[in-house]
């Protein structure tokens, strides 16, 4: 880490590969961007690890982790008119969350330039869904740069900061997972750390702020001439790139990651078609494209997700009144899905079948075994659901939350039959229990999701007198994401910091019904789950245990660790197979004959399956040392 910090830092030019998430940060310092602000969120997280690889001390910028995306958001722009260059991160569904705020945003006078880097996610790899901010962009008059590759991150979130700083106006660093991820060698300018000029500019008369009635309408006039003015950029920059394989037939318009997998699957083809890889994807450069339109008998669109670009390119062509065939999407398919090499090549082929063969390797390659996802061993949210599960009716509704216990709604749990986005389950179960008097509802929901999103839904299920019982599955970090501290965690990405315990919030709130258990103390947890959905109030049960990944990882950074495990006993073991079936821990593997074994590599001897085995077969055992047989 103290490498990649040093790296980060350096002052020379030099060359190096790295992720794209590492490449944005090192942009960040050369820029002089002074605030950063973000909620954890596939595929960005990697860019708070390069972050957090500089000392703070030594950090030429401000960063945190926001209590969420709008929070974020707010932050950066804050520090933005006060005239320090910002940048807010997040995932896909972030903006959903930002999305009041953001759209506002292009009617600001925002003088020291702010850059708003999404990580969307074609393919949801690791979303809800897989939805295209590019309609975002629009709808919030906002240009975007979306970059292909590691490298193109780096010169486009310069490009980013300079355009946002010149034109005062917030611009949008369009990610996907492909291009956070990808690692390549990135040649990097040089880095003259100087003064930062930190003199509180905010400044009324460079407003107004205040964007409502007609000064609303006056600030979108101001939005869509700094749009027009954009677009002269894009015209001109060199980041756009036109390929000319001198193919006055075909040519084909792309951008970012479809752009690489296209260079990858037209190796080795006769006649190449020209292509022109944009650089800004919003507002787009007409003057460019009526020039590549009007050079070609036929042009394909290659785009990720919707066909944002074929449309308006169609528009262009249309009102330019030119001949030139467009083909865009020929097939639902087309809208779904990363276009990585053999996604372009299916794509590409149905346009073009004479250029390109069908793409054959799913059919020949094997493909790799099905995981599913699974809890840790020693996750306390699975002593929680296996525990809840007993104290629950099957006729009950139980309503997931966005997070590591969203697992629940696997088997052998299934607990957790429908889930929305962060913090919705209150108010969903809310709603589910409306003229339901024989159903009981339980939402569950992590401890970082409470301070996110969760709090209006649960202040209005105590308000309007909802007689739902929401357990809260308190384990200390924002675990799904990476381990990111949250307001309860006792520490802020910087320093230690007070906590602000969920007990004394929902005190405060008014939550007249909260109880209290460490989920490994299954049948307390079972008890305190009847007495709350026997209320016929708004109940909650925190139910506590530490994040065992997190905690088993720093143990063993102790120089004496050693890794424990439990042991099964096979004289006593009755062949029930509750630790396999209904506990589900991964360490217990069940054999043709029938008999369980220990995987003690998986094991983290925690225990908290002990208490399951009807036969009390389980103990805990031996402890292995560190790299060691047991
Ligand atoms: C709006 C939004 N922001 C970020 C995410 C990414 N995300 C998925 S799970 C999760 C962590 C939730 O943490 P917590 O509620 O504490 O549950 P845990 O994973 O610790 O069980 C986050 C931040 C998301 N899905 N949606």
């Amino acid at each position: 880490m103290k490498k990649m910090g040093d790296m980060l830092l350096r002052h020379e030019p030099f060359s190096e590969i790295v992720m794209g998430n590492t490449a944005i940060v090192r942009a960040m310092v050369e820029a002089g961007t002074r605030v950063v602000s973000s909620y954890p969120g596939s595929p960005t997280p990697e860019i708070a690890s390069a972050i957090r690889a500089i000392p703070t001390a030594e950090r030429p910028f401000y960063f945190e982790f926001s209590t969420n995306e709008k929070v974020a958001t707010e932050l950066a722009y804050g520090a933005a008119i006060n005239g320090h260059l910002s940048t807010v991160f997040f995932k896909s569904v972030g903006l959903n969350v930002a999305a009041d705020t953001f759209v506002q945003l292009s009617l600001m006078n925002i003088i020291g330039g702010m850059v708003i880097v999404l990580g969307d996610d074609p393919g949801a790899n690791s979303s809800q869904n897989e939805q295209d901010n590019r309609h975002y962009a629009m709808m919030g008059y906002t240009p975007i740069l979306e970059p292909a590759d590691p490298a193109e991150v780096y010169h486009f979130y310069l490009e980013a900061a300079r355009l946002s700083r010149q034109h005062r106006m917030p611009v949008i660093l369009r990610l996907t997972t492909h291009v956070c991820h990808a690692k390549e060698r990135v040649a990097f300018g040089p880095w003259s750390p100087a003064q930062p000029d930190d003199t509180p500019r905010f400044d009324p008369a460079n407003g107004p702020y205040i964007p409502i009635t007609t000064l609303a309408i006056e600030k979108k006039r101001t939005a869509l001439a700094r749009l027009e003015q954009v677009r002269e950029h894009a015209e001109k920059t060199e980041l756009t790139r036109w390929v000319d394989a001198g193919n006055q037939e075909r040519g084909i318009i792309t951008m970012g990651l479809p752009f690489l997998s296209l260079m990858e699957v037209l190796q080795g083809v006769p006649r190449q078609p020209d292509i022109l890889k944009l650089a800004y994807v919003h507002p787009l450069p007409r003057k460019k494209i009526i020039r590549f339109l009007s050079g070609h008998q036929e042009i394909k669109i290659l785009e990720e997700l919707d066909d944002v670009l074929e449309n308006q390119i169609k528009a262009i062509a249309f009102d330019q009144g030119l001949q030139v065939k467009i083909v865009g999407k020929t097939n639902p398919e087309d809208w779904i899905g990363e276009y990585t090499p053999d996604k372009v090549q299916q794509v590409l082929s149905s346009a073009w079948p004479d250029m390109v063969a069908p793409a054959t390797t799913s059919a020949t390659i094997d493909p790799a075994p099905h995981r599913p996802p699974q809890m840790c061993p020693g996750c306390g949210h699975r002593s929680a659901f296996h525990a809840i599960k007993q104290a629950l009716a099957p006729t009950d509704i139980t309503v997931a939350d966005i997070g590591c216990h969203t697992l629940g709604f696997l088997p052998p749990y299934e607990m957790g039959q429908l889930l929305m986005c962060m913090g919705a389950s209150p108010a969903m179960g809310s709603g589910l229990r409306l003229f339901n008097t024989s159903r009981k509802v339980v939402a569950f929901m992590g401890d970082s999701t409470f301070f996110h999103a969760a709090l209006p839904g649960i202040v209005n299920a105590i308000f309007n007198q909802h007689p739902i019982t929401l357990i809260l599955m308190e384990n200390g970090t924002t675990a799904m994401t990476g381990h990111q501290d949250h307001a309860a965690s006792g520490k802020n990405f910087n320093e230690v910091t007070d906590k602000i315990p969920v007990r004394q919030a929902l005190e405060g709130l008014g939550v007249k019904h909260i109880f209290e258990v460490d989920t490994y103390q299954q049948a307390k947890l079972i008890e305190l789950v009847t007495e709350a959905t026997a209320i016929d109030a708004f109940s909650v049960v925190i139910a506590r245990h530490p994040c065992m990944l997190k905690f088993t990882r720093e143990q063993r950074k102790n120089p004496g660790y050693q890794q424990k495990h439990v042991a099964l006993d096979q004289e006593v073991c009755e062949r029930i197979h509750t630790c396999v079936e209904t506990f589900g821990c991964p360490t217990f593997t069940r054999d043709a004959e029938n008999n369980v074994t220990i995987n003690t590599d998986l094991c983290i001897g925690d225990g908290s399956c002990i208490q399951t085995c009807p036969a009390k077969a389980i103990t805990p055992a031996g402890k292995k040392k560190k790299g060691g047989a047991a």
